[in-house]
């Protein structure tokens, strides 16, 4: 009998806490009450643009209903702040069938900005060249719509095959455009590879060169501070958040250490470094929501990244709180 109510209480609670995969009617506007910042959907892999006095947010949406556990992800969502207490979370999603040549599977993405267009590199699967695939879409606001830029990928895993053999190593794209304005994409899953990309962003402009970092896993973020690069990445698996810097984004990268703990309740980390109104933020995912939660269904957070006299990062502090102030 115990047994029974027990499996009874089991259902209603997993019931209970399984959001529905809703895509927004219209745009959203809420005030966020602490991490996480979205509660009424699942967001994961977050990436942040700062762009004309906003941030925008482009995450990934988790889909799967529990107690499954695989990745469910057919579109990308946005949100904007100017606040980052203020959210809008916008009627406009990229879904990751707006590429023809794709089977699916909205994994990692970011967004970028160069001459008044903006690139949304994302990772799929490609439908006929088997593995994760990059991408690019291209728009004339932050907000989209977006288009296929080049009807193609970008990066299939049969360009990489030589690192390693896996199918899943092209993945997680993050994209900086460096003083003199070259262009570079970094991406990868067990392995790190960077390339030089034309002025034209839709294009490789010479080798895939392979990153030795350590017990990295996947996720790599590129972001410069007071003339430091720093290539943030996740690491082993569950995943902590490790990170390296250089003087130059050709590096050599000096690893630093752990730069975020194992976040709650997910085996993935994912983070988006970005400063914006004189402060540092850190917008990641955890697994809050959802008690079932795992990898699978996770929770948009931020907060705040401060740095060292010397450049180094200070450890994150994962909060409930999210941003006060
Ligand atoms: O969301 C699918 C995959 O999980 C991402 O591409 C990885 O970074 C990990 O967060």
């Amino acid at each position: 009998m115990n047994r029974k109510l027990n499996m009874i209480l089991l259902a209603l609670l997993l019931c209970a806490s399984w959001l529905p995969a809703s895509a927004a009617e219209k745009d959203t506007t809420f005030v966020a009450s602490g991490n996480p910042i979205v509660s009424y959907k699942y967001l994961g892999d977050p990436a942040a643009l700062v762009y004309d006095g906003t941030v925008y947010i482009y995450a990934g949406h988790d889909e799967c209903p529990p107690p499954e556990q695989y990745y469910l992800m057919n579109e990308w969502c946005i949100l904007s702040t100017t606040d980052m207490k203020t959210f809008t979370e916008h009627a406009y999603t990229l879904k990751a069938k707006d590429f023809k040549w794709a089977k699916g599977e909205a994994w990692a993405s970011q967004v970028i900005e160069r001459n008044g267009k903006f690139y949304w590199y994302v990772t799929v699967e490609h439908a006929t060249i088997p593995g994760k695939s990059i991408g690019v879409a291209v728009a004339d606001s932050p907000l989209g719509p977006f288009k296929d830029a080049r009807g193609s990928a970008l990066i299939t895993n049969d360009m990489t095959t030589e690192y390693t053999s896996i199918r899943w190593d092209d993945i997680d794209p993050t994209v900086y455009i460096d003083e003199d304005g070259q262009a570079y994409l970094f991406w990868g899953n067990t392995q790190c590879y960077y390339a030089k990309l034309k002025e034209n962003m839709i294009e490789l402009d010479g080798p895939i060169k392979p990153i030795q970092l350590p017990r990295f896993t996947e996720a790599p973020w590129i972001h410069k501070h007071n003339g430091w690069y720093y290539l943030s990445f996740a690491s082993e698996f569950p995943e902590k958040i490790c990170y390296a810097m250089s003087r130059s984004i050709n590096g050599p990268w000096e690893y630093k250490g752990i730069l975020n703990e194992i976040a709650g309740n997910s085996n993935t980390n994912h983070q988006a470094i970005i400063d914006f109104k004189g402060k540092s933020y850190f917008i990641y995912h955890n697994g809050s929501i959802n008690p079932n939660g795992c990898g699978f269904r996770r929770a948009l957070c931020i907060d705040r990244l401060y740095y060292n006299e010397d450049g180094t990062i200070k450890r994150i502090q994962m909060t409930t709180e999210g941003i006060t102030k």
